[in-house]
C-alpha cells in the first residue's frame, strides 16, 4: 500500500504543529500565513483533505458555500471592510507549493495587480 505524507495543513488540522488560528469549526480552519504577502494575510482550508482545485466535485458545492460564508464572517472580523483579496492558487505555474486546498485572504492595504 502506498502511504502518503501528510500535508503540512493536515498536521496543522490535526495538531501536530501549531498555526495563528483564528477561526474553526467541524468543516474548516483559518490561520495566519507564516509569510504574509500583506498586513493581513490568513489561509481558510476545508478540513476535508482535498488538493486543489482540479480536485473539487459536485460534490463539495455545500462545503465551498461554506467556505464563502466565512470568508466573508471572517473579513469583517479581521478589519476588511475596506476590501480585500481572495486568492486559490492552482498546481505548479499557479504557485501551489502546498497540495491541501487553501483559499489566500489578503488585505489591510492597497493591493497591486497583476499578480506577475
Ligand atoms: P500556496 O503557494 O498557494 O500553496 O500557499 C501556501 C502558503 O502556505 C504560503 O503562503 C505559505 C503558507 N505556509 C506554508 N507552510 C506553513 C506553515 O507551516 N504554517 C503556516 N501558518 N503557513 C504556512
Amino acid at each position: 500500500m502506498l502511504l502518503m505524507e501528510k500535508t503540512i495543513f493536515k498536521r496543522i488540522i490535526d495538531k501536530e504543529i501549531p498555526a495563528n488560528i483564528v477561526y474553526e469549526d467541524d468543516d474548516c480552519l483559518a490561520f495566519h500565513d507564516v509569510n504574509p504577502q500583506a498586513p493581513v494575510h490568513v489561509l481558510l482550508i476545508p478540513k476535508k483533505e482535498i488538493a486543489s482545485l482540479n480536485q473539487l466535485s459536485e460534490d463539495d458545492s455545500v462545503l465551498l458555500g461554506h467556505l464563502f460564508g466565512v470568508i466573508r464572517e471572517l473579513t469583517q472580523k479581521l478589519g476588511l471592510e475596506n476590501g480585500y483579496r481572495v486568492v486559490v492558487n492552482c498546481g505548479d505555474d499557479g504557485g501551489q507549493t502546498v497540495y491541501h486546498l487553501h483559499f489566500h485572504i489578503l488585505g489591510g492595504r492597497q493591493l497591486g495587480w497583476s499578480p506577475g
